[in-house]
């Protein structure tokens, strides 16, 4: 495996993601995960920005002499100083498989062999072989699609019920609309 490449090699990046207010430099913003959680899987370095509403309306269009700005959005100094912005998720998900290929969660040898030691090489190999088979793919889709059926039926039910609300906890999410998002 390659080895990750030192800090001093790599571009610097700063993520921009949408907070509720200034006081709590925090986001919840679902479309920010798309960018986070790549990110973090390849186990890639960033400084995050929190921008409200109004500064992203405000001032980040200034800042990047652009119409528009959406977020997440990516800055990206190159270590030769040159800069770029990357706005979507999904260019920003491109982005980083393409930057840093060889790094992710088992980029760490000694996390890579704990991790085999508890689920073992043999049943690791056997899911990967299983996932190449379609046969079982769709039958776990099909569990899935079953999962998902049983929400269907409970938001359903509270529709039915004129309860209002288009999470499971109604106006509000609760825990169990916090396990589907994970
Ligand atoms: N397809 C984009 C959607 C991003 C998006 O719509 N972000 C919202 C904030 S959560 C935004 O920037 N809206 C611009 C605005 O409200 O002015 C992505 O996946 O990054």
């Amino acid at each position: 495996m390659t080895p990750v490449r030192p800090l001093s090699e790599r571009p610097a990046l700063t993520l921009y993601l949408l907070c509720q207010y200034p006081q709590r430099p925090m986001s919840f913003a679902p479309h920010g995960w798309k960018a986070v959680l790549p990110l973090r899987y390849l186990g890639v370095d960033y400084e995050t920005v929190y921008v409200t509403l109004s500064e992203l309306r405000e001032v980040l269009p200034r800042t990047f002499g652009l119409p528009q700005v959406t977020i997440p959005a990516l800055r990206v100094v190159e270590i030769g100083g040159e800069e770029r912005l990357i706005l979507d998720s999904y260019n920003i998900s491109q982005y980083s498989y393409a930057c840093f290929p060889d790094e992710g969660p088992f980029a760490d040898v000694a996390s890579k062999s704990a991790f085999l030691a508890k689920c073992g090489q043999s049943k690791m190999d056997e899911t990967i072989a299983l996932n190449s088979e379609p046969e079982w793919t769709e039958k776990q889709y099909a569990a899935v699609r079953k999962e998902l059926g049983t929400m269907e039926v409970l938001l359903r039910e509270r529709r039915e019920r004129g309860e209002s609300g288009s999470f499971l906890g109604g106006d509000e999410p609760i825990h169990a609309d916090f396990c589907v998002f994970a």
